[in-house]
Protein backbone atom coordinates (compact mmCIF):
# COMPACT_ATOMS: atom_id res chain seq x y z
CA UNK A 1 0.00 0.00 0.00
CA UNK A 2 0.91 3.47 -0.84
CA UNK A 3 -0.76 4.90 2.18
CA UNK A 4 2.09 6.98 3.56
CA UNK A 5 2.85 8.23 0.13
CA UNK A 6 0.36 10.45 -0.18
CA UNK A 7 1.38 12.99 -3.11
CA UNK A 8 0.75 11.19 -6.68
CA UNK A 9 3.97 12.19 -8.57
CA UNK A 10 6.17 10.55 -5.72
CA UNK A 11 3.56 7.78 -5.92
CA UNK A 12 4.90 6.99 -9.39
CA UNK A 13 8.86 7.25 -8.51
CA UNK A 14 7.94 3.98 -6.34
CA UNK A 15 10.83 1.52 -6.89
CA UNK A 16 13.14 -1.47 -5.69
CA UNK A 17 16.07 -0.40 -3.51
CA UNK A 18 18.22 -2.24 -5.98
CA UNK A 19 16.56 0.41 -9.16
CA UNK A 20 17.33 3.34 -6.87
CA UNK A 21 20.96 2.82 -5.53
CA UNK A 22 21.74 2.13 -9.82
CA UNK A 23 20.78 6.09 -9.93
CA UNK A 24 24.28 6.08 -7.65
CA UNK A 25 27.84 6.62 -8.95
CA UNK A 26 31.72 5.57 -8.46
CA UNK A 27 32.82 9.02 -6.71
CA UNK A 28 29.61 10.58 -5.75
CA UNK A 29 29.11 12.54 -1.96
CA UNK A 30 26.20 11.36 -0.41
CA UNK A 31 24.31 12.94 2.68
CA UNK A 32 22.27 10.01 4.26
CA UNK A 33 20.06 10.41 7.21
CA UNK A 34 21.11 8.92 10.65
CA UNK A 35 21.83 9.84 14.12
CA UNK A 36 23.02 7.50 16.68
CA UNK A 37 21.11 4.61 14.88
CA UNK A 38 17.73 6.34 14.51
CA UNK A 39 16.07 7.30 11.54
CA UNK A 40 18.97 5.90 8.72
CA UNK A 41 18.27 4.24 5.30
CA UNK A 42 17.85 0.98 6.03
CA UNK A 43 17.55 -0.83 2.72
CA UNK A 44 19.70 1.33 -0.05
CA UNK A 45 22.97 1.32 1.48
CA UNK A 46 22.38 -2.29 1.73
CA UNK A 47 22.01 -2.76 -2.47
CA UNK A 48 24.73 0.06 -2.54
CA UNK A 49 26.86 -2.26 -0.71
CA UNK A 50 25.86 -5.23 -3.10
CA UNK A 51 26.75 -2.88 -6.15
CA UNK A 52 29.90 -1.40 -4.89
CA UNK A 53 30.85 -5.50 -4.18
CA UNK A 54 30.35 -6.42 -7.94
CA UNK A 55 32.11 -3.45 -9.39
CA UNK A 56 35.12 -4.04 -7.20
CA UNK A 57 34.71 -8.23 -8.01
CA UNK A 58 34.65 -7.33 -11.55
CA UNK A 59 37.89 -4.77 -11.33
CA UNK A 60 36.22 -1.32 -11.53
CA UNK A 61 36.53 1.57 -8.79
CA UNK A 62 33.86 2.21 -6.82
CA UNK A 63 33.76 4.16 -3.53
CA UNK A 64 31.62 7.25 -2.23
CA UNK A 65 32.22 9.79 0.47
CA UNK A 66 29.31 9.95 2.48
CA UNK A 67 28.01 12.34 5.30
CA UNK A 68 25.49 11.26 8.26
CA UNK A 69 24.53 13.50 11.29
CA UNK A 70 25.91 11.12 13.69
CA UNK A 71 26.15 7.88 13.50
CA UNK A 72 23.98 5.30 11.80
CA UNK A 73 23.35 1.26 12.04
CA UNK A 74 25.08 -1.59 10.52
CA UNK A 75 22.81 -1.76 7.18
CA UNK A 76 24.89 1.74 6.48
CA UNK A 77 27.81 2.04 7.97
CA UNK A 78 28.69 -1.19 8.19
CA UNK A 79 27.31 -2.90 5.17
CA UNK A 80 29.40 -0.04 3.08
CA UNK A 81 32.58 -0.40 4.91
CA UNK A 82 32.56 -4.28 4.46
CA UNK A 83 32.03 -3.78 0.72
CA UNK A 84 35.33 -1.06 1.49
CA UNK A 85 33.01 1.18 -0.64
CA UNK A 86 33.05 4.56 1.67
CA UNK A 87 36.91 6.65 0.55
CA UNK A 88 35.79 9.65 3.28
CA UNK A 89 33.24 10.07 5.95
CA UNK A 90 31.94 12.84 8.44
CA UNK A 91 31.14 13.72 10.94
CA UNK A 92 31.01 11.01 13.41
CA UNK A 93 31.69 7.50 13.40
CA UNK A 94 30.79 4.38 15.53
CA UNK A 95 30.64 1.07 13.55
CA UNK A 96 33.37 -0.96 14.54
CA UNK A 97 34.57 -2.24 11.01
CA UNK A 98 34.26 1.91 9.35
CA UNK A 99 36.43 2.69 12.69
CA UNK A 100 38.95 -0.32 11.91
CA UNK A 101 39.30 1.30 8.11
CA UNK A 102 39.42 5.00 9.56
CA UNK A 103 42.51 3.43 11.66
CA UNK A 104 44.04 1.61 9.11
CA UNK A 105 44.02 4.55 7.23
CA UNK A 106 42.19 3.38 4.23
CA UNK A 107 39.02 5.56 5.30
CA UNK A 108 39.58 9.26 5.13
CA UNK A 109 37.77 10.62 8.14
CA UNK A 110 36.73 14.13 9.30
CA UNK A 111 35.61 14.28 12.92
CA UNK A 112 33.24 17.44 12.80
CA UNK A 113 31.41 19.31 15.71
CA UNK A 114 27.88 18.24 14.88
CA UNK A 115 26.69 21.59 14.78
CA UNK A 116 28.99 22.73 11.97
CA UNK A 117 27.81 20.80 9.41
CA UNK A 118 24.95 21.94 7.89
CA UNK A 119 26.40 25.43 7.48
CA UNK A 120 29.77 24.04 6.26
CA UNK A 121 27.99 22.09 3.67
CA UNK A 122 25.58 25.37 2.61
CA UNK A 123 28.82 27.38 2.41
CA UNK A 124 30.19 25.21 -0.17
CA UNK A 125 33.23 24.15 1.80
CA UNK A 126 32.98 20.20 1.18
CA UNK A 127 32.33 20.67 -2.31
CA UNK A 128 28.85 19.48 -4.16
CA UNK A 129 25.98 17.41 -2.81
CA UNK A 130 25.38 15.21 -5.54
CA UNK A 131 22.81 12.80 -3.95
CA UNK A 132 20.49 12.88 -0.60
CA UNK A 133 19.37 9.52 0.98
CA UNK A 134 16.80 10.25 3.54
CA UNK A 135 14.41 8.08 5.61
CA UNK A 136 11.05 9.69 6.35
CA UNK A 137 7.96 8.27 8.09
CA UNK A 138 5.42 9.71 5.28
CA UNK A 139 4.94 11.83 2.91
CA UNK A 140 1.79 14.76 2.68
CA UNK A 141 -0.95 15.20 0.13
CA UNK A 142 1.26 18.40 -0.64
CA UNK A 143 4.73 16.76 -0.95
CA UNK A 144 5.95 17.61 2.04
CA UNK A 145 8.03 14.83 3.92
CA UNK A 146 7.34 14.17 7.33
CA UNK A 147 10.30 13.41 9.09
CA UNK A 148 11.45 9.72 10.75
CA UNK A 149 13.00 9.27 13.59
CA UNK A 150 15.47 11.40 13.39
CA UNK A 151 16.55 14.80 11.64
CA UNK A 152 20.63 15.36 11.89
CA UNK A 153 21.36 17.02 8.82
CA UNK A 154 18.04 16.02 6.73
CA UNK A 155 17.02 19.42 6.05
CA UNK A 156 20.45 20.57 4.18
CA UNK A 157 20.95 17.50 2.26
CA UNK A 158 17.42 17.65 0.95
CA UNK A 159 17.90 21.35 0.06
CA UNK A 160 21.86 21.08 -1.04
CA UNK A 161 21.61 17.72 -3.07
CA UNK A 162 21.19 17.66 -6.85
CA UNK A 163 19.40 14.31 -6.50
CA UNK A 164 17.25 12.60 -3.71
CA UNK A 165 16.02 9.42 -2.89
CA UNK A 166 13.61 8.94 0.04
CA UNK A 167 13.04 5.62 1.90
CA UNK A 168 9.58 5.90 3.53
CA UNK A 169 10.04 3.42 6.64
CA UNK A 170 6.44 1.95 7.72
CA UNK A 171 7.92 0.75 10.91
CA UNK A 172 8.11 4.41 12.01
CA UNK A 173 4.96 5.47 14.13
CA UNK A 174 2.25 7.81 12.73
CA UNK A 175 2.14 9.53 15.91
CA UNK A 176 5.91 10.78 15.06
CA UNK A 177 4.27 13.61 12.61
CA UNK A 178 3.75 16.99 14.87
CA UNK A 179 7.01 16.11 16.76
CA UNK A 180 9.49 17.79 14.40
CA UNK A 181 10.15 21.48 14.53
CA UNK A 182 12.27 22.25 11.11
CA UNK A 183 13.84 25.70 11.10
CA UNK A 184 14.17 27.05 7.89
CA UNK A 185 15.38 30.64 9.02
CA UNK A 186 19.43 30.07 9.27
CA UNK A 187 21.10 32.10 6.68
CA UNK A 188 24.67 32.79 5.77
CA UNK A 189 26.91 35.22 7.00
CA UNK A 190 26.59 38.52 6.83
CA UNK A 191 22.90 37.72 6.65
CA UNK A 192 22.59 35.80 10.16
CA UNK A 193 20.36 36.93 12.59
CA UNK A 194 19.72 35.69 15.81
CA UNK A 195 17.58 32.10 16.19
CA UNK A 196 14.37 32.90 18.31
CA UNK A 197 14.27 30.14 20.71
CA UNK A 198 14.53 31.16 24.47
CA UNK A 199 13.10 28.05 25.97
CA UNK A 200 13.65 24.60 25.60
CA UNK A 201 9.87 24.06 23.87
CA UNK A 202 9.80 26.87 21.79
CA UNK A 203 8.71 25.89 18.66
CA UNK A 204 10.33 28.01 16.14
CA UNK A 205 9.92 26.20 12.75
CA UNK A 206 7.39 23.79 10.90
CA UNK A 207 6.58 20.26 11.46
CA UNK A 208 7.55 19.06 7.69
CA UNK A 209 10.90 19.06 4.89
CA UNK A 210 10.02 20.97 2.07
CA UNK A 211 11.53 18.91 -0.75
CA UNK A 212 11.19 20.16 -4.51
CA UNK A 213 9.74 16.73 -6.12
CA UNK A 214 11.43 17.52 -9.14
CA UNK A 215 14.71 16.20 -7.81
CA UNK A 216 13.44 12.79 -6.45
CA UNK A 217 14.92 10.37 -8.28
CA UNK A 218 13.45 7.20 -6.29
CA UNK A 219 11.03 6.69 -3.59
CA UNK A 220 11.75 3.35 -1.75
CA UNK A 221 9.29 1.81 1.06
CA UNK A 222 10.75 -0.25 4.06
CA UNK A 223 9.93 -1.77 6.84
CA UNK A 224 13.04 -1.92 9.11
CA UNK A 225 13.40 -1.34 12.86
CA UNK A 226 16.02 1.57 13.69
CA UNK A 227 19.31 0.20 15.23
CA UNK A 228 18.32 0.24 19.06
CA UNK A 229 21.46 -0.93 20.94
CA UNK A 230 20.19 -2.18 24.45
CA UNK A 231 21.96 -0.67 27.73
CA UNK A 232 23.30 -2.57 30.05
CA UNK A 233 21.86 -1.78 33.85
CA UNK A 234 24.22 0.72 35.16
CA UNK A 235 27.05 -1.15 37.08
CA UNK A 236 28.52 -0.26 40.30
CA UNK A 237 30.81 2.09 39.03
CA UNK A 238 28.25 4.22 36.56
CA UNK A 239 26.24 4.40 39.94
CA UNK A 240 29.26 5.78 41.93
CA UNK A 241 29.83 7.87 39.43
CA UNK A 242 25.90 9.26 39.29
CA UNK A 243 25.83 9.24 43.03
CA UNK A 244 28.47 12.06 42.99
CA UNK A 245 27.17 14.28 40.12
CA UNK A 246 23.89 14.30 41.92
CA UNK A 247 24.99 15.57 45.07
CA UNK A 248 26.86 18.03 43.18
CA UNK A 249 23.76 19.21 41.33
CA UNK A 250 21.97 18.98 45.22
CA UNK A 251 24.71 20.58 46.33
CA UNK A 252 24.44 24.00 43.74
CA UNK A 253 20.89 24.00 43.90
CA UNK A 254 21.54 24.54 48.08
CA UNK A 255 23.97 27.46 47.09
CA UNK A 256 21.24 29.33 44.98
CA UNK A 257 23.81 28.88 41.52
CA UNK A 258 21.18 26.41 39.95
CA UNK A 259 17.41 26.64 39.93
CA UNK A 260 15.38 24.11 41.99
CA UNK A 261 14.21 22.04 38.75
CA UNK A 262 17.84 22.77 37.34
CA UNK A 263 18.27 24.06 34.00
CA UNK A 264 18.09 22.32 30.32
CA UNK A 265 20.21 19.19 30.56
CA UNK A 266 22.18 17.71 27.94
CA UNK A 267 23.52 14.44 28.05
CA UNK A 268 25.67 12.09 25.86
CA UNK A 269 24.94 8.68 25.06
CA UNK A 270 26.46 5.86 27.12
CA UNK A 271 25.73 3.20 30.32
CA UNK A 272 26.87 6.08 32.68
CA UNK A 273 24.85 8.90 31.36
CA UNK A 274 22.10 6.71 31.86
CA UNK A 275 22.83 5.79 35.05
CA UNK A 276 22.69 9.61 35.95
CA UNK A 277 19.14 9.87 34.49
CA UNK A 278 17.92 7.12 36.36
CA UNK A 279 19.32 8.93 39.32
CA UNK A 280 17.39 11.68 38.57
CA UNK A 281 14.18 9.53 38.88
CA UNK A 282 14.72 9.12 42.37
CA UNK A 283 16.10 13.14 42.96
CA UNK A 284 13.83 16.18 44.10
CA UNK A 285 13.81 17.59 40.95
CA UNK A 286 10.54 18.26 39.22
CA UNK A 287 9.27 20.22 35.79
CA UNK A 288 13.13 19.33 34.48
CA UNK A 289 13.65 19.90 30.85
CA UNK A 290 16.31 18.41 28.51
CA UNK A 291 17.64 20.42 25.92
CA UNK A 292 20.37 17.63 24.19
CA UNK A 293 21.08 15.50 20.96
CA UNK A 294 19.50 12.47 22.13
CA UNK A 295 16.72 10.90 23.73
CA UNK A 296 17.44 7.90 25.30
CA UNK A 297 15.81 5.95 27.55
CA UNK A 298 16.20 7.34 30.86
CA UNK A 299 14.67 10.96 29.82
CA UNK A 300 11.80 8.79 28.57
CA UNK A 301 11.38 7.52 32.06
CA UNK A 302 11.39 10.45 33.55
CA UNK A 303 9.08 12.13 31.51
CA UNK A 304 6.71 9.02 32.33
CA UNK A 305 7.18 9.76 35.98
CA UNK A 306 6.06 13.84 35.49
CA UNK A 307 9.65 14.62 36.13
CA UNK A 308 11.02 15.86 33.14
CA UNK A 309 8.73 18.45 31.71
CA UNK A 310 10.13 18.35 28.04
CA UNK A 311 13.03 16.97 26.00
CA UNK A 312 14.38 18.89 22.84
CA UNK A 313 16.53 16.51 20.46
CA UNK A 314 17.48 15.61 17.41
CA UNK A 315 17.13 11.65 17.28
CA UNK A 316 16.33 8.61 19.59
CA UNK A 317 18.75 6.56 21.34
CA UNK A 318 16.29 4.19 22.42
CA UNK A 319 16.71 0.19 23.64
CA UNK A 320 14.75 -2.31 22.06
CA UNK A 321 12.27 -2.30 24.68
CA UNK A 322 12.34 1.54 24.47
CA UNK A 323 11.37 1.70 20.53
CA UNK A 324 8.28 -0.44 21.51
CA UNK A 325 7.33 1.39 24.26
CA UNK A 326 7.45 4.82 22.39
CA UNK A 327 5.91 3.55 18.70
CA UNK A 328 2.72 2.12 21.09
CA UNK A 329 2.00 5.13 23.16
CA UNK A 330 4.41 7.70 20.76
CA UNK A 331 0.84 10.41 21.09
CA UNK A 332 1.22 10.52 24.65
CA UNK A 333 4.66 12.05 23.97
CA UNK A 334 3.93 14.16 21.06
CA UNK A 335 3.78 17.01 22.92
CA UNK A 336 6.39 16.55 25.27
CA UNK A 337 9.24 15.79 22.57
CA UNK A 338 10.71 17.93 20.23
CA UNK A 339 13.14 16.94 17.30
CA UNK A 340 15.08 19.85 15.73
CA UNK A 341 17.94 20.00 12.73
CA UNK A 342 21.33 18.86 14.47
CA UNK A 343 22.68 22.89 14.02
CA UNK A 344 19.65 23.47 16.06
CA UNK A 345 19.59 20.93 18.47
CA UNK A 346 23.60 21.89 19.09
CA UNK A 347 23.43 25.27 18.76
CA UNK A 348 26.47 27.17 20.35
CA UNK A 349 24.10 30.79 20.58
CA UNK A 350 21.16 28.51 22.05
CA UNK A 351 23.53 26.09 24.64
CA UNK A 352 24.90 29.46 25.65
CA UNK A 353 21.49 31.23 25.88
CA UNK A 354 19.45 28.26 27.84
CA UNK A 355 22.40 27.59 30.17
CA UNK A 356 22.89 24.02 29.36
CA UNK A 357 23.85 21.76 31.75
CA UNK A 358 26.61 19.60 29.56
CA UNK A 359 27.47 15.73 30.58
CA UNK A 360 29.33 13.77 28.71
CA UNK A 361 32.14 11.11 28.75
CA UNK A 362 35.51 10.60 28.03
CA UNK A 363 38.39 8.84 27.21
CA UNK A 364 40.83 10.23 29.29
CA UNK A 365 41.40 13.87 31.16
CA UNK A 366 44.77 15.09 32.28
CA UNK A 367 45.85 16.68 35.63
CA UNK A 368 44.92 20.17 34.68
CA UNK A 369 41.39 18.92 33.42
CA UNK A 370 42.51 19.02 29.33
CA UNK A 371 40.26 16.01 27.97
CA UNK A 372 40.36 13.95 25.34
CA UNK A 373 37.23 12.27 23.82
CA UNK A 374 37.93 10.57 20.86
CA UNK A 375 41.99 9.49 20.42
CA UNK A 376 42.89 6.04 22.12
CA UNK A 377 46.77 6.84 23.06
CA UNK A 378 46.55 10.27 21.03
CA UNK A 379 46.11 8.25 17.70
CA UNK A 380 43.34 5.57 17.10
CA UNK A 381 40.02 7.49 16.96
CA UNK A 382 37.14 5.85 18.58
CA UNK A 383 33.93 7.38 17.83
CA UNK A 384 34.56 11.22 17.18
CA UNK A 385 34.18 14.79 19.40
CA UNK A 386 30.18 14.35 18.38
CA UNK A 387 28.24 17.08 20.03
CA UNK A 388 30.43 16.75 22.88
CA UNK A 389 32.50 20.72 22.02
CA UNK A 390 28.99 21.93 20.86
CA UNK A 391 27.85 21.64 24.41
CA UNK A 392 31.32 21.61 26.87
CA UNK A 393 32.12 24.86 25.67
CA UNK A 394 29.20 27.03 25.68
CA UNK A 395 27.11 25.30 28.37
CA UNK A 396 26.58 27.00 32.03
CA UNK A 397 28.44 24.20 33.54
CA UNK A 398 30.58 21.66 31.46
CA UNK A 399 30.67 18.40 33.44
CA UNK A 400 32.63 15.21 32.03
CA UNK A 401 32.48 11.41 33.23
CA UNK A 402 34.61 8.59 33.54
CA UNK A 403 35.43 5.16 35.32
CA UNK A 404 38.52 6.36 36.64
CA UNK A 405 40.34 3.27 34.43
CA UNK A 406 39.93 1.04 31.13
CA UNK A 407 40.79 -1.50 29.65
CA UNK A 408 40.89 -4.23 33.17
CA UNK A 409 42.22 -1.19 35.00
CA UNK A 410 46.03 -1.39 32.87
CA UNK A 411 44.81 2.27 31.64
CA UNK A 412 44.68 5.25 33.69
CA UNK A 413 41.79 7.36 32.69
CA UNK A 414 43.90 10.31 34.49
CA UNK A 415 47.27 11.06 32.91
CA UNK A 416 50.20 13.37 33.16
CA UNK A 417 49.06 14.76 29.79
CA UNK A 418 46.31 14.16 27.25
CA UNK A 419 47.63 12.61 24.52
CA UNK A 420 45.15 14.30 22.32
CA UNK A 421 43.19 16.94 23.04
CA UNK A 422 39.19 17.92 22.67
CA UNK A 423 38.25 20.14 24.89
CA UNK A 424 40.77 22.63 26.67
CA UNK A 425 41.22 23.06 30.63
CA UNK A 426 38.46 26.09 29.93
CA UNK A 427 35.61 24.26 28.73
CA UNK A 428 36.28 21.44 31.72
CA UNK A 429 34.77 22.58 34.66
CA UNK A 430 34.05 19.19 36.32
CA UNK A 431 35.46 16.41 35.96
CA UNK A 432 33.75 12.43 37.59
CA UNK A 433 35.22 9.38 38.22
CA UNK A 434 33.42 6.85 40.17
CA UNK A 435 35.73 7.81 43.09
CA UNK A 436 34.60 11.46 43.35
CA UNK A 437 34.23 14.59 41.67
CA UNK A 438 36.92 17.53 41.17
CA UNK A 439 34.85 20.83 40.76
CA UNK A 440 37.69 23.38 38.84
CA UNK A 441 35.68 26.28 38.30
CA UNK A 442 38.04 29.48 39.34
CA UNK A 443 40.98 27.01 40.06
CA UNK A 444 44.51 27.81 38.51
CA UNK A 445 46.29 25.00 37.20
CA UNK A 446 48.34 23.42 39.96
CA UNK A 447 45.13 23.98 42.22
CA UNK A 448 43.30 21.68 39.46
CA UNK A 449 46.05 18.98 39.52
CA UNK A 450 46.05 18.64 43.43
CA UNK A 451 41.81 18.36 43.35
CA UNK A 452 41.85 15.62 40.12
CA UNK A 453 44.55 13.86 41.55
CA UNK A 454 42.85 13.65 44.98
CA UNK A 455 39.48 13.31 43.86
CA UNK A 456 39.76 11.50 40.29
CA UNK A 457 42.15 9.21 40.18
CA UNK A 458 42.40 5.91 40.74
CA UNK A 459 43.94 4.53 44.07
CA UNK A 460 46.63 2.54 42.47
CA UNK A 461 47.73 5.16 40.08
CA UNK A 462 47.60 8.18 42.86
CA UNK A 463 51.01 7.68 43.92
CA UNK A 464 52.33 7.58 40.25
CA UNK A 465 50.59 11.08 39.45
CA UNK A 466 51.65 12.73 42.44
CA UNK A 467 55.26 11.53 42.04
CA UNK A 468 55.42 12.37 38.25
CA UNK A 469 53.62 16.26 39.68
CA UNK A 470 56.01 16.64 42.30
CA UNK A 471 58.96 16.17 39.91
CA UNK A 472 57.28 18.31 37.47
CA UNK A 473 56.95 21.39 40.00
CA UNK A 474 61.00 20.87 40.86
CA UNK A 475 61.74 20.03 37.05
CA UNK A 476 59.26 22.22 34.26
CA UNK A 477 60.57 24.79 32.02
CA UNK A 478 57.83 27.00 33.61
CA UNK A 479 55.49 26.78 37.05
CA UNK A 480 52.27 27.74 35.72
CA UNK A 481 51.31 24.21 34.70
CA UNK A 482 54.33 22.15 35.18
CA UNK A 483 55.00 19.54 32.55
CA UNK A 484 57.82 17.49 31.77
CA UNK A 485 57.78 17.48 28.61
CA UNK A 486 60.08 14.09 27.99
CA UNK A 487 58.07 12.03 30.39
CA UNK A 488 54.24 13.66 30.00
CA UNK A 489 53.45 10.95 27.63
CA UNK A 490 55.13 8.25 28.79
CA UNK A 491 52.70 6.76 30.53
CA UNK A 492 50.46 6.44 26.74
CA UNK A 493 54.06 4.75 24.87
CA UNK A 494 54.73 2.43 28.53
CA UNK A 495 51.03 1.01 27.10
CA UNK A 496 52.06 1.10 23.37
CA UNK A 497 54.89 -0.88 24.33
CA UNK A 498 53.84 -3.18 26.89
CA UNK A 499 50.21 -3.17 27.39
CA UNK A 500 49.56 -1.31 30.52
CA UNK A 501 50.43 1.98 31.99
CA UNK A 502 51.42 0.76 35.59
O1 LIG B 1 36.22 0.32 24.37
O2 LIG B 1 34.53 -1.45 24.40
O3 LIG B 1 36.66 -1.70 23.10
O4 LIG B 1 36.69 -1.76 25.60
O5 LIG B 1 36.41 3.31 24.87
O6 LIG B 1 34.28 3.35 26.69
O7 LIG B 1 33.92 3.15 29.13
O8 LIG B 1 32.30 2.02 27.52
O9 LIG B 1 32.40 4.54 27.86
O10 LIG B 1 30.54 4.27 26.13
O11 LIG B 1 30.72 6.24 27.75
O12 LIG B 1 32.31 5.99 25.83
C1 LIG B 1 34.42 8.99 25.28
C2 LIG B 1 34.15 6.98 23.84
C3 LIG B 1 33.21 7.01 26.16
C4 LIG B 1 32.13 8.40 24.40
C5 LIG B 1 33.50 7.86 24.91
C6 LIG B 1 37.45 2.62 25.56
C7 LIG B 1 36.75 1.57 26.36
C8 LIG B 1 35.68 1.12 25.40
C9 LIG B 1 34.05 3.07 25.35
P1 LIG B 1 36.01 -1.28 24.37
P2 LIG B 1 33.19 3.16 27.84
P3 LIG B 1 31.37 5.24 26.88
C10 LIG B 1 26.70 13.42 22.62
C11 LIG B 1 28.06 13.53 23.16
C12 LIG B 1 32.47 11.59 22.29
C13 LIG B 1 31.16 12.03 21.72
C14 LIG B 1 30.27 12.68 22.72
C15 LIG B 1 32.27 9.28 23.16
C16 LIG B 1 35.29 2.43 24.74
O13 LIG B 1 31.54 9.14 25.41
O14 LIG B 1 32.35 8.79 22.05
O15 LIG B 1 30.62 12.97 23.85
N1 LIG B 1 32.33 10.62 23.36
N2 LIG B 1 29.06 12.93 22.32
O16 LIG B 1 37.63 0.53 26.72
C17 LIG B 1 41.75 3.43 26.03
C18 LIG B 1 41.14 5.02 27.61
C19 LIG B 1 39.78 4.68 27.39
C20 LIG B 1 39.52 3.69 26.45
C21 LIG B 1 37.63 4.42 27.30
N3 LIG B 1 41.50 5.97 28.48
N4 LIG B 1 42.08 4.38 26.89
N5 LIG B 1 40.49 3.06 25.76
N6 LIG B 1 38.17 3.57 26.41
N7 LIG B 1 38.61 5.11 27.90
C22 LIG B 1 26.36 12.17 21.77
C23 LIG B 1 26.80 12.31 20.32
O17 LIG B 1 27.56 13.12 19.99
C24 LIG B 1 26.24 11.41 19.32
Amino acid sequence: THARIAFPALQARTMSAEDAAALIHDGMTIGMSGFTGSGYPKSVPVALAARIEAAHAAGDPFRVKVFTGASTGPELDGALAKANGIEFRLPYNSDPIAREQINSGEMNYVDMHLSQVAPVVWEGFLGKLDMAVVEVSGITPDGDLIPSTSIGNNKTWLDQAEKVILEVNHWQSHALDGMHDIYYGTALPPNRVPIPLVRPDDRIGQTHFRIDPAKVVAVVETEAPDRNLPFAKPDAVAEAIAGHLLEFLGHEVARGRLPENLLPLQSGVGNVTNAVLSGLMDAPYHGMTAFTEVVQDGMLDLLDAGKLRMASATAFSLSPEAAERFNRDALRYRDKLVLRPQEISNHPELVRRLGCIAMNGLIEADIYGNVNSTHVMGSRIQNGIGGSGDFARNAYLSIFMTPSTAKGGKISAIVPQVAHVDHISQDVQVIVTEHGLADLRGLAPRQRAGVIIDRCAHPDFKPMLRDYYARALQGSFGKHAPTLLNEALSWHQRYVETGSMR
